[in-house]
Order: C-alpha cells, then sequence, then structure tokens
C-alpha cells in the first residue's frame, strides 16, 4: 500500500481536519508540512492551497475532497452517514462552517491575531472589532445545533464535527472569542468533550513557529 501524504502545515484548520478524517478511519498518513503555493502544494492545488494529498498515483485538493477519499476508499467507521437525509445534514454543516464561519472566524478574526499585516505586527484591531458582531451571532447559531444531542448531525460524531473542531480550538485560545465561547454552554460543553477525542487529541498541531505555546500572550 502507498504511503498516503497530507501535505500543507499542520496549523491550518483544513490541514487538520484532513488528518482527524484519516484518523477516525484508522489510515495512518505521513504530513508534509509546507506553506501554501509552496511547489509541493501547487503540484497538486491549482490555486496553492493547503491541504492537498498525495497515494500513490491519486493526487487530490480541497479538505471535503480529500475528507471524502480517505471515507471511501479505506475500511473502518463511516466518515458520515450514509443514510440520505443524515448525509446531506453533514454535508450541509460541512458547508455553513466553510462558506460563513470559517471566513469570518479564520480568515478575519483569527488572521487579525495571528498574521495582522500591520506595519508593527501588533493584532489588526480594526478587523478584530470588525468581526466580533457576526462571531458572537455564528457561536450563537451553533451553541444551538449542538444544544440537543452534543453533535451537529444525529448523535454521533461525524466529519461535520470534525471539520468545525479545528475552529473552535483556535476560537477558544483567542480572548475576545474564549470568552465569547465561555459563555454559550452547549458549545463550550461540546469543545471540552471532543477535544478529548482520540483523533482531535492526537492530531493537535504544535504552535505556530516562535510561540511556545497556544495560550494567547498577545
Ligand atoms: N476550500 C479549501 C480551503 C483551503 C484553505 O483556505 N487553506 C488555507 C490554509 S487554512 C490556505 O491554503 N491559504 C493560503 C491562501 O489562501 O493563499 C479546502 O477546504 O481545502
Amino acid at each position: 500500500m502507498p504511503e498516503l501524504q497530507i501535505i500543507g502545515l499542520p496549523q491550518s484548520n483544513y490541514v487538520w481536519v484532513t488528518r482527524i478524517a484519516c484518523a477516525e478511519k484508522g489510515v495512518s498518513c505521513t504530513l508534509v508540512p509546507v506553506m501554501p503555493h509552496t511547489p509541493e502544494v501547487d503540484a497538486v492545488h491549482p490555486f496553492g492551497k493547503i491541504p492537498a494529498l498525495r497515494h500513490g498515483e491519486v493526487t487530490l485538493c480541497e479538505s471535503r475532497a480529500i475528507a471524502f477519499y480517505i471515507d471511501h476508499a479505506f475500511d473502518g467507521p463511516p466518515l458520515t452517514p450514509r443514510d440520505p437525509v443524515e448525509g446531506a445534514r453533514a454535508e450541509q454543516w460541512i458547508s455553513l462552517v466553510n462558506t460563513h464561519i470559517d471566513p469570518i472566524a479564520v480568515r478575519q478574526y483569527i488572521g487579525a491575531h495571528f498574521f495582522p499585516r500591520t506595519p508593527d505586527g501588533k493584532p489588526d484591531r480594526a478587523r478584530i472589532e470588525g468581526a466580533l458582531a457576526p462571531l458572537e451571532a455564528q457561536i450563537g447559531v451553533l451553541d444551538h445545533a449542538v444544544a440537543k444531542t452534543g453533535y451537529l448531525v444525529g448523535s454521533a460524531f461525524s466529519l461535520a464535527d470534525a471539520n468545525l473542531m479545528p475552529i473552535l480550538f483556535y476560537l477558544d485560545k483567542m480572548p475576545e472569542s474564549g470568552a465569547m465561547l465561555a459563555k454559550a454552554a452547549a458549545l463550550k460543553a461540546y469543545y471540552d468533550r471532543h477535544i478529548a477525542r482520540k483523533s482531535i487529541a492526537e492530531t493537535i498541531p504544535p504552535p505556530f513557529p516562535g510561540r511556545s505555546s497556544w495560550k494567547w500572550e498577545g
């Protein structure tokens, strides 16, 4: 069996999802920790984004497509329900998180903390302040979504949860969003329970180079 490579920095929430998918399926993978727009990535992704996958002759990009391949090419528990309605609900949540929550939570809010592009390198307060109201509304939506069963879909862990957890990990670490999460009782309980799940706990990325921990120190 050829080696399955996940190509991209482990701190990327989308790379992390694909590593959780491998762990859930019991598929061993080798991480190739490279930045976006490097030759390894550009060889697979037409726009140079991470993650990319290489497995023998198979190359793929886009986290959802990579997770589909991992789910269907290997034995092990299904990553999304095979029931059409429940499966569609999982896809619905993956899409909602990727198209609504990731742009505000990761690209705008977390990006403004970690990659501010300000002259002094300090967090970009304008971008942070601009994200707070939509972020609070989104946390409210997620809090409501997981309140009943403790999962985004049905009553079992699925790729929908795997896709959200890396974002919650970062929101938990940042000051404003950490306070919002602490107040959202159902979502906080959901986060605390699933962050201890083996597939997630074992794939938590190391802090960014130059930082000693994920604790936010400004
Ligand atoms: N839709 C893509 C998004 C991937 C993505 O945005 N990756 C980020 C890192 S988390 C990236 O490569 N950013 C570099 C860029 O946008 O140029 C997926 O699901 O894989």
